[in-house]
Protein backbone atom coordinates (compact mmCIF):
# COMPACT_ATOMS: atom_id res chain seq x y z
CA UNK A 1 0.00 0.00 0.00
CA UNK A 2 1.39 3.42 -0.98
CA UNK A 3 -0.04 6.82 1.16
CA UNK A 4 0.21 9.89 0.10
CA UNK A 5 -0.07 12.90 1.87
CA UNK A 6 -1.85 15.81 0.56
CA UNK A 7 1.02 19.14 -0.24
CA UNK A 8 1.50 21.86 2.72
CA UNK A 9 3.50 24.07 0.76
CA UNK A 10 1.75 24.26 -2.70
CA UNK A 11 -1.45 25.33 -3.48
CA UNK A 12 -2.24 23.30 -6.90
CA UNK A 13 -4.95 24.07 -9.74
CA UNK A 14 -5.83 22.57 -13.13
CA UNK A 15 -7.17 25.36 -15.47
CA UNK A 16 -8.48 23.05 -18.26
CA UNK A 17 -5.25 21.82 -19.81
CA UNK A 18 -3.11 23.98 -17.88
CA UNK A 19 -1.41 22.89 -14.37
CA UNK A 20 -0.88 25.42 -11.58
CA UNK A 21 1.32 25.37 -8.90
CA UNK A 22 1.30 28.30 -6.57
CA UNK A 23 4.47 27.84 -3.72
CA UNK A 24 2.70 28.69 -0.65
CA UNK A 25 5.84 29.45 2.24
CA UNK A 26 4.03 32.99 3.05
CA UNK A 27 5.78 32.89 6.49
CA UNK A 28 8.97 32.41 4.99
CA UNK A 29 8.67 34.13 1.63
CA UNK A 30 8.46 31.04 -0.02
CA UNK A 31 12.26 30.04 0.53
CA UNK A 32 12.77 26.60 -0.74
CA UNK A 33 12.83 24.17 2.34
CA UNK A 34 13.41 20.26 1.56
CA UNK A 35 9.65 19.45 2.05
CA UNK A 36 8.61 21.94 -0.40
CA UNK A 37 11.07 20.95 -3.06
CA UNK A 38 10.06 17.52 -2.71
CA UNK A 39 6.36 18.71 -2.90
CA UNK A 40 6.79 20.94 -5.74
CA UNK A 41 8.64 18.27 -7.37
CA UNK A 42 6.52 14.84 -7.29
CA UNK A 43 3.47 17.36 -8.30
CA UNK A 44 5.32 18.34 -11.47
CA UNK A 45 5.86 14.94 -12.11
CA UNK A 46 2.39 14.38 -11.92
CA UNK A 47 1.52 17.12 -14.31
CA UNK A 48 3.85 15.72 -16.18
CA UNK A 49 2.65 11.89 -16.37
CA UNK A 50 -1.33 13.64 -16.97
CA UNK A 51 -2.31 13.54 -20.43
CA UNK A 52 -5.28 15.42 -19.17
CA UNK A 53 -2.27 18.58 -19.30
CA UNK A 54 -0.55 20.45 -21.95
CA UNK A 55 1.34 23.27 -19.89
CA UNK A 56 2.32 23.67 -16.47
CA UNK A 57 2.27 27.72 -14.73
CA UNK A 58 4.49 27.91 -11.32
CA UNK A 59 3.99 31.02 -9.27
CA UNK A 60 4.57 32.25 -5.56
CA UNK A 61 2.75 34.83 -4.01
CA UNK A 62 2.32 38.61 -4.68
CA UNK A 63 5.51 38.94 -2.37
CA UNK A 64 7.94 36.37 -3.19
CA UNK A 65 8.29 33.77 -6.20
CA UNK A 66 10.66 32.44 -3.59
CA UNK A 67 13.32 34.32 -1.73
CA UNK A 68 15.90 31.56 -2.05
CA UNK A 69 16.81 27.99 -0.69
CA UNK A 70 15.69 27.78 3.30
CA UNK A 71 18.47 29.44 4.77
CA UNK A 72 17.68 28.40 8.41
CA UNK A 73 17.36 25.14 6.90
CA UNK A 74 21.01 25.16 5.25
CA UNK A 75 23.05 27.10 7.97
CA UNK A 76 23.61 23.62 10.42
CA UNK A 77 24.64 22.24 7.89
CA UNK A 78 28.61 20.93 7.35
CA UNK A 79 30.55 19.41 4.60
CA UNK A 80 30.82 16.88 3.40
CA UNK A 81 27.26 17.48 3.53
CA UNK A 82 23.88 15.19 3.28
CA UNK A 83 23.00 14.89 -0.28
CA UNK A 84 20.80 17.76 -0.23
CA UNK A 85 21.98 19.50 -3.20
CA UNK A 86 20.03 18.27 -5.64
CA UNK A 87 18.13 15.93 -4.44
CA UNK A 88 14.36 17.52 -5.56
CA UNK A 89 15.62 20.27 -7.49
CA UNK A 90 16.54 19.62 -11.12
CA UNK A 91 12.41 18.06 -11.99
CA UNK A 92 12.28 21.18 -13.75
CA UNK A 93 14.36 20.50 -16.73
CA UNK A 94 13.71 17.06 -16.55
CA UNK A 95 10.11 16.97 -16.99
CA UNK A 96 9.10 17.12 -21.03
CA UNK A 97 6.32 19.79 -20.42
CA UNK A 98 7.09 23.46 -20.59
CA UNK A 99 6.73 25.52 -17.32
CA UNK A 100 6.09 28.74 -17.14
CA UNK A 101 7.60 30.58 -14.18
CA UNK A 102 4.90 33.66 -13.72
CA UNK A 103 7.56 35.73 -11.16
CA UNK A 104 6.18 38.46 -8.69
CA UNK A 105 8.25 40.06 -5.75
CA UNK A 106 11.31 38.27 -4.79
CA UNK A 107 13.16 35.25 -6.81
CA UNK A 108 16.16 35.74 -4.86
CA UNK A 109 19.06 32.77 -4.83
CA UNK A 110 17.69 29.46 -5.66
CA UNK A 111 14.28 31.35 -6.08
CA UNK A 112 15.97 32.83 -9.22
CA UNK A 113 17.77 29.82 -9.91
CA UNK A 114 14.26 27.53 -10.11
CA UNK A 115 12.74 30.54 -12.15
CA UNK A 116 15.65 30.29 -14.91
CA UNK A 117 14.93 26.21 -15.24
CA UNK A 118 11.50 26.65 -16.23
CA UNK A 119 10.99 27.19 -19.95
CA UNK A 120 9.76 31.37 -19.90
CA UNK A 121 10.16 33.43 -17.84
CA UNK A 122 7.30 35.82 -17.48
CA UNK A 123 7.17 38.61 -14.56
CA UNK A 124 5.51 40.88 -12.85
CA UNK A 125 6.62 44.80 -12.76
CA UNK A 126 6.99 44.54 -8.81
CA UNK A 127 9.60 41.25 -9.85
CA UNK A 128 13.04 41.50 -8.46
CA UNK A 129 16.18 39.13 -9.42
CA UNK A 130 19.15 38.76 -7.48
CA UNK A 131 21.68 36.14 -6.65
CA UNK A 132 22.80 37.31 -2.97
CA UNK A 133 24.78 34.02 -2.11
CA UNK A 134 27.56 35.87 -1.52
CA UNK A 135 26.49 37.64 1.41
CA UNK A 136 25.91 34.51 2.79
CA UNK A 137 29.73 33.20 1.79
CA UNK A 138 28.80 30.74 -0.30
CA UNK A 139 27.86 30.60 -4.41
CA UNK A 140 24.63 29.98 -6.43
CA UNK A 141 24.31 25.82 -6.28
CA UNK A 142 21.25 25.31 -8.32
CA UNK A 143 23.00 26.87 -11.78
CA UNK A 144 22.69 30.27 -11.16
CA UNK A 145 26.13 30.82 -12.32
CA UNK A 146 25.60 28.69 -15.53
CA UNK A 147 21.74 29.92 -16.27
CA UNK A 148 22.50 33.44 -15.60
CA UNK A 149 25.36 34.08 -17.16
CA UNK A 150 24.03 32.29 -20.15
CA UNK A 151 20.67 34.14 -20.34
CA UNK A 152 22.61 37.95 -19.65
CA UNK A 153 26.07 37.49 -20.70
CA UNK A 154 29.16 37.38 -18.39
CA UNK A 155 29.33 41.26 -17.40
CA UNK A 156 26.04 41.33 -15.88
CA UNK A 157 26.12 37.96 -14.75
CA UNK A 158 29.29 38.84 -12.71
CA UNK A 159 27.90 41.91 -11.63
CA UNK A 160 24.80 40.46 -10.08
CA UNK A 161 26.98 37.20 -8.62
CA UNK A 162 29.14 39.12 -7.24
CA UNK A 163 28.08 42.18 -5.66
CA UNK A 164 24.34 40.10 -4.24
CA UNK A 165 22.56 43.12 -5.87
CA UNK A 166 19.16 43.28 -7.60
CA UNK A 167 17.78 43.14 -10.87
CA UNK A 168 14.16 45.26 -11.35
CA UNK A 169 12.00 43.32 -13.40
CA UNK A 170 12.49 46.19 -16.45
CA UNK A 171 16.30 45.53 -15.82
CA UNK A 172 15.52 41.75 -16.17
CA UNK A 173 13.24 42.41 -19.19
CA UNK A 174 15.78 44.32 -21.21
CA UNK A 175 18.65 41.26 -20.47
CA UNK A 176 16.38 39.09 -21.65
CA UNK A 177 16.31 37.15 -18.38
CA UNK A 178 12.63 37.63 -18.88
CA UNK A 179 10.36 37.37 -21.99
CA UNK A 180 7.60 39.72 -21.15
CA UNK A 181 6.20 42.03 -18.72
CA UNK A 182 3.20 42.49 -17.26
CA UNK A 183 1.15 44.46 -14.36
CA UNK A 184 1.25 42.36 -11.44
CA UNK A 185 -3.20 41.47 -11.37
CA UNK A 186 -1.98 40.51 -15.00
CA UNK A 187 0.36 38.14 -14.38
CA UNK A 188 -0.96 35.05 -13.47
CA UNK A 189 -3.76 35.24 -15.59
CA UNK A 190 -2.05 36.03 -18.57
CA UNK A 191 0.76 33.04 -17.61
CA UNK A 192 -2.42 30.93 -17.99
CA UNK A 193 -3.75 32.07 -21.12
CA UNK A 194 -0.29 31.30 -22.73
CA UNK A 195 -0.02 27.64 -21.14
CA UNK A 196 -3.24 27.34 -22.54
CA UNK A 197 -2.23 28.06 -25.89
CA UNK A 198 0.99 25.95 -25.77
CA UNK A 199 -1.92 23.23 -24.32
CA UNK A 200 -3.93 23.16 -27.76
CA UNK A 201 -0.92 22.58 -29.26
CA UNK A 202 0.56 19.16 -30.75
CA UNK A 203 2.52 17.43 -27.17
CA UNK A 204 5.11 15.79 -28.74
CA UNK A 205 5.76 18.78 -30.94
CA UNK A 206 5.77 20.64 -27.28
CA UNK A 207 8.04 18.31 -26.24
CA UNK A 208 10.40 18.25 -28.60
CA UNK A 209 10.45 22.09 -29.24
CA UNK A 210 11.40 22.22 -25.20
CA UNK A 211 13.57 19.65 -25.62
CA UNK A 212 15.46 21.00 -28.69
CA UNK A 213 15.39 24.82 -27.28
CA UNK A 214 17.68 23.76 -24.29
CA UNK A 215 19.48 21.40 -26.38
CA UNK A 216 20.98 25.06 -27.80
CA UNK A 217 22.54 25.40 -23.79
CA UNK A 218 24.37 21.88 -24.20
CA UNK A 219 26.19 21.03 -27.18
CA UNK A 220 28.09 23.34 -30.03
CA UNK A 221 26.11 25.21 -32.88
CA UNK A 222 26.76 21.89 -35.47
CA UNK A 223 25.27 19.28 -33.15
CA UNK A 224 22.09 21.26 -32.19
CA UNK A 225 21.41 22.10 -35.69
CA UNK A 226 21.88 18.27 -36.60
CA UNK A 227 19.40 17.03 -33.62
CA UNK A 228 17.00 19.60 -34.61
CA UNK A 229 17.08 18.41 -38.21
CA UNK A 230 16.63 14.82 -36.98
CA UNK A 231 13.55 15.53 -34.62
CA UNK A 232 12.03 17.73 -37.44
CA UNK A 233 11.77 14.85 -39.60
CA UNK A 234 10.91 12.21 -36.92
CA UNK A 235 7.77 14.64 -36.57
CA UNK A 236 6.90 13.61 -40.28
CA UNK A 237 6.11 10.04 -38.57
CA UNK A 238 3.46 11.64 -36.14
CA UNK A 239 -0.34 12.16 -36.84
CA UNK A 240 0.00 15.80 -35.74
CA UNK A 241 2.27 16.46 -38.57
CA UNK A 242 -0.30 15.46 -40.96
CA UNK A 243 -3.33 16.71 -39.43
CA UNK A 244 -1.32 20.34 -38.62
CA UNK A 245 -0.41 20.59 -42.11
CA UNK A 246 -3.49 19.25 -43.75
CA UNK A 247 -5.49 21.93 -41.67
CA UNK A 248 -3.44 24.36 -42.65
CA UNK A 249 -3.99 23.28 -46.59
CA UNK A 250 -7.55 23.11 -45.81
CA UNK A 251 -7.79 26.45 -44.52
CA UNK A 252 -9.79 25.06 -41.16
CA UNK A 253 -8.09 25.01 -37.45
CA UNK A 254 -6.02 21.90 -36.61
CA UNK A 255 -7.67 19.36 -34.22
CA UNK A 256 -4.76 17.30 -32.78
CA UNK A 257 -7.38 15.11 -30.78
CA UNK A 258 -6.83 16.95 -27.48
CA UNK A 259 -10.77 16.95 -26.52
N1 LIG B 1 15.42 31.22 3.99
C1 LIG B 1 14.75 31.15 5.15
N2 LIG B 1 13.90 32.12 5.58
C2 LIG B 1 13.75 33.19 4.79
C3 LIG B 1 14.44 33.34 3.57
C4 LIG B 1 15.30 32.28 3.17
N3 LIG B 1 15.96 32.31 2.00
N4 LIG B 1 14.09 34.52 3.03
C5 LIG B 1 13.22 35.09 3.89
N5 LIG B 1 13.01 34.30 4.95
C6 LIG B 1 12.17 34.54 6.12
C7 LIG B 1 12.79 35.54 7.06
O1 LIG B 1 13.74 34.92 7.88
C8 LIG B 1 11.58 36.04 7.80
O2 LIG B 1 11.22 35.07 8.77
P1 LIG B 1 10.94 35.52 10.31
O3 LIG B 1 9.73 36.41 10.21
O4 LIG B 1 10.69 34.22 10.99
O5 LIG B 1 12.15 36.26 10.75
C9 LIG B 1 10.49 36.04 6.72
O6 LIG B 1 10.95 35.17 5.69
C10 LIG B 1 10.25 37.40 6.12
O7 LIG B 1 11.51 37.90 5.66
P2 LIG B 1 12.06 39.35 6.03
O8 LIG B 1 11.55 39.79 7.37
O9 LIG B 1 13.55 39.33 5.84
O10 LIG B 1 11.34 40.22 4.91
P3 LIG B 1 11.87 41.54 4.18
O11 LIG B 1 10.74 42.03 3.35
O12 LIG B 1 12.49 42.47 5.17
O13 LIG B 1 13.07 41.03 3.21
C11 LIG B 1 14.09 39.56 1.60
C12 LIG B 1 12.77 40.15 2.16
C13 LIG B 1 14.87 40.69 0.90
C14 LIG B 1 13.69 38.51 0.59
C15 LIG B 1 14.94 38.98 2.75
O14 LIG B 1 14.13 38.09 3.49
C16 LIG B 1 16.13 38.24 2.28
O15 LIG B 1 17.15 38.85 1.98
N6 LIG B 1 16.08 36.88 2.25
C17 LIG B 1 17.19 36.06 1.96
C18 LIG B 1 17.53 36.07 0.48
C19 LIG B 1 18.72 35.17 0.19
O16 LIG B 1 19.79 35.38 0.69
N7 LIG B 1 18.51 34.15 -0.65
C20 LIG B 1 19.53 33.22 -1.01
C21 LIG B 1 19.50 32.03 -0.11
S1 LIG B 1 20.83 30.89 -0.40
C22 LIG B 1 20.32 30.02 -1.77
O17 LIG B 1 19.25 30.22 -2.29
C23 LIG B 1 21.26 28.98 -2.29
C24 LIG B 1 20.55 28.13 -3.32
C25 LIG B 1 21.32 26.86 -3.46
C26 LIG B 1 20.40 25.74 -3.88
C27 LIG B 1 21.14 24.47 -3.88
C28 LIG B 1 20.19 23.27 -3.84
C29 LIG B 1 20.35 22.35 -5.01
Amino acid sequence: MTTTTAPEMILVETHGRVGLIRLNRPKAMNALCDQLMQELGAQLDAFDADPAIGAIVLTGSDKAFAAGADIKEMHPRTYPLEDFIGRHWETVPRIRKPVIAAVAGFALGGGCELAMMCDIILAAENARFGQPEINLGVIPGAGGTQRLTRAVGKAKAMDMVLTGRMMDAAEAERANLVSRLFPLDQLVPEALKIAARIATLSPVAVAVSKASVNRAFETTLAEGVRYERAVFLSLFGTPHQREGMAAFVEKRPADFGLG
